[in-house]
């Protein structure tokens, strides 16, 4: 089953967002297989980040990401990369599908809540970055996983 990486930032912890957004990945039937809420170091947000080196909101990126808590998880379920990408919505809230994340609840691109990765190779690097192995706790059947048969 695939996996994807995704990240409540600061704004969302702070505006206590974090069990509505948690919710609709719950309620899609994905299950989420690690989570924690972790004070982000700068070495991990530039590792993180690294693709944004040198653009002109890389600075404000970093200070943004580390100034307050994350919540860091690991979610599985069919396609749930790019199921995971619509649920968040474009990185411009304004952009962004009404209903996805960053549509319902963000006014800016600088705040807009939450990361997903955005492709299979950088799920893979994201989850090895944020999380250790035996962090993964996919010891357990979802209800939607029991009534699959999966
Ligand atoms: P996404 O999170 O939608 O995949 P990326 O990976 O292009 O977006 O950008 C990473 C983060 O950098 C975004 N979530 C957003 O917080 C910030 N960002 C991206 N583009 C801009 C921009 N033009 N101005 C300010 N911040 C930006």
């Amino acid at each position: 089953m695939e996996r994807t990486f995704t990240a409540l930032k600061p704004d969302a912890v702070k505006r206590g967002l974090m069990g509505k957004i948690i919710e609709r990945f719950e309620q899609k039937g994905y299950k989420i297989v690690a989570m924690k809420m972790m004070n982000v170091s700068k070495e991990l947000a530039a590792k993180h980040y690294e693709e944004h080196l040198g653009k002109p909101f890389y600075n404000d990126l970093i200070n943004y990401i580390t100034s307050g808590p994350v919540v860091a998880m690991v979610v599985e379920g069919e396609n749930v990369i790019l199921g995971t990408r619509h649920i968040v919505g474009k990185t411009n809230p304004d952009e962004a599908d009404v209903g996805s994340i960053r549509a319902d609840f963000c006014m800016t691109k600088e705040y807009n809540s939450i990361h997903a990765s955005d492709s299979i190779e950088s799920a893979k690097r994201e989850i090895s970055l944020w999380f250790r192995d035996d962090e993964i706790c996919d010891n357990y059947k979802t209800s939607l996983e029991l009534l699959m048969g999966v």
